[in-house]
């Protein structure tokens, strides 16, 4: 059994939104393709609060951007970004989401954020979609979406640390880059986790 995880295809990480990625929206044709490829597809969704610890406007004398700390965790201070019930919430309108069987929101907690589809960051507390997967026999996992050197790589790591040939599709990703190497360095890091990075082009349809 192969899924699709569709990680945080979502507007506000396209243009135009509050934590745009450069050509965001360009994973959303190819993902649509990959959905071909697997036996289910499933999706993950930032779903933050509006009070939420990630947002340097909740962390007075932070800076947009700058690296503080959220319940004794290195973090990000992010601009406001996928508030519950937002446009900026909600996945990419071009993202063919009546084939999604099921959403996996993350980022709930205001006190702790949550890059990966499956724990949040101090491996607190688990999403179910590993659950989930291993219920329904899944082995490998195909995963594409925004951001490559966040919630991707995150994902992608957790996803090949619990035991599921993890497949990335590199072309159907697109990174933050907050610094020009990140996205190398989190394809790095992937792939020093047992992530096979490939293309779409080389997916085979199911
Ligand atoms: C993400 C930063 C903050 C992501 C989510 O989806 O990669 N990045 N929240
Ligand atoms: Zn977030």
């Amino acid at each position: 059994m192969k899924a699709l995880i569709l990680v945080d295809i979502q507007n506000d990480f396209c243009p135009g939104g509050a934590l745009a990625v450069a050509d965001g929206d360009a994973v959303v044709p190819i993902a649509n393709r990959l959905m071909d490829a697997v036996d289910v597809v499933l999706a993950t969704q930032d779903w933050h609060p509006a009070n939420h610890g990630s947002f340097a406007s909740n962390n007075p004398g932070r800076k947009l951007f700058d690296l503080g700390d959220l319940g004794g965790l290195p973090q990000v201070m992010w601009p406001d970004h996928c508030v519950q019930w937002t446009g900026g919430a909600q996945f990419h309108p071009g993202l063919d989401t009546k084939r999604i069987t099921r959403v996996f929101p993350k980022g709930t907690d205001a006190t702790i954020d949550s890059y990966s589809g499956f724990f949040d960051n101090g491996k607190r507390k688990a999403t179910g979609l590993g659950h989930w997967l291993k219920a329904m026999g899944v082995t490998e996992v195909l995963i594409c979406g925004l951001a490559t050197d966040y919630c991707v790589k995150a994902t992608a790591i957790d996803a090949a640390g619990l035991g599921f040939r993890t497949v990335l599709v590199e072309d159907a990703c697109r990174g933050v880059g907050m610094k020009s190497t990140d996205v190398l360095n989190a394809l790095a890091a992937m792939r020093a986790s047992g992530v096979v990075v490939t293309t779409s082009h080389t997916v085979q349809r199911g």
